[in-house]
C-alpha cells in the first residue's frame, strides 16, 4: 500500500467540449456532464487505496504479463491489474469518499462510475459500503456489480453509485493463476448513468 499517495484525481478532471447531436429536424447542442475524480493509472492509483488487513493480494499499476499488453490510451499506457498468485487470494481496493470529496461538497450524491475493463478467468465485484459507526460496527456491503465473464478488449461499464462522506466504494478481485483483470480510465459523472 502506498502511503501519501498524491491526491491528483481531484485536479485531473476535465471538461469535454460540447458535442452536437443531429436529429431529423434540427441540430441540438448537448453539453456532456463533467468527468470528475478521473484516474488513468499512468503512474499510481490516484485516490484509490489498496487494503492490506482484510485481503490477501493487491491491485497494481503497470502491465500484467497475463493480461492486456497496454492500457486504454495505447502503447506504453499502464493500467490497474489484479496481482494475485493464488485463486484463493482476494484483492480489495477502496475509494474512501471522506478523503476524496472537497470539504464543501461532502455529499456529492448519486453519480455514475465509469470503468474500462478486460478480464478472463477471474471475478470482479464492485460494492458500496457505509463507514462503520458506533451503532453499526460492520455495515453490510451492497453489491453494485459482479462479473466473471471473459472480455478480451477494453470495454466500458457504468455503475450507479452514491458518493457521500458516509460511504466508500470497494472493488474486489479474484482470479485463476493464469487469469487476469485489467481496469483503466475511471471517472465519475454527477447524476444517474444514462
Ligand atoms: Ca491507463
Ligand atoms: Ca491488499
Amino acid at each position: 500500500m502506498k502511503k501519501n499517495c498524491p491526491r491528483s484525481c481531484l485536479m485531473c478532471g476535465h471538461k469535454d467540449k460540447p458535442t452536437e447531436h443531429v436529429t431529423s429536424t434540427k441540430t441540438v447542442s448537448n453539453t456532456p456532464r463533467e468527468k470528475e475524480f478521473t484516474c488513468n493509472f499512468r503512474e499510481h492509483e490516484c485516490d484509490w487505496v489498496n487494503l492490506w488487513a482484510s485481503d490477501t493480494a493487491d491491485w497494481m499499476v503497470g502491465v500484467d504479463r497475463n493480461g492486456p499488453k497496454m492500457g486504454l490510451d495505447g502503447i506504453n499506457d499502464s493500467y490497474l491489474f489484479l496481482d494475485s498468485r493464488s485463486s484463493h487470494y482476494k484483492a480489495e481496493l477502496q475509494l474512501p469518499w471522506q478523503m476524496v470529496l472537497p470539504m464543501d461538497k461532502m455529499n456529492y450524491g448519486q453519480a455514475c462510475f465509469s470503468v474500462h475493463y478486460q478480464m478472463d478467468g477471474a471475478k470482479l465485484t464492485v460494492k458500496q459500503v457505509a463507514n462503520p459507526t458506533a451503532q453499526e460496527k460492520t455495515p453490510r456491503p451492497s453489491t453494485l456489480l459482479s462479473r466473471s465473464n471473459s472480455i478480451t478488449s477494453w470495454s466500458e461499464m457504468k455503475i450507479n453509485v452514491n458518493a457521500n462522506e458516509k460511504m466508500y466504494l470497494l472493488i474486489e478481485g479474484t482470479k485463476q493463476i493464469d487469469g487476469y483483470i485489467g481496469l483503466d480510465n475511471f471517472y465519475f459523472q454527477k447524476g444517474p448513468c444514462t
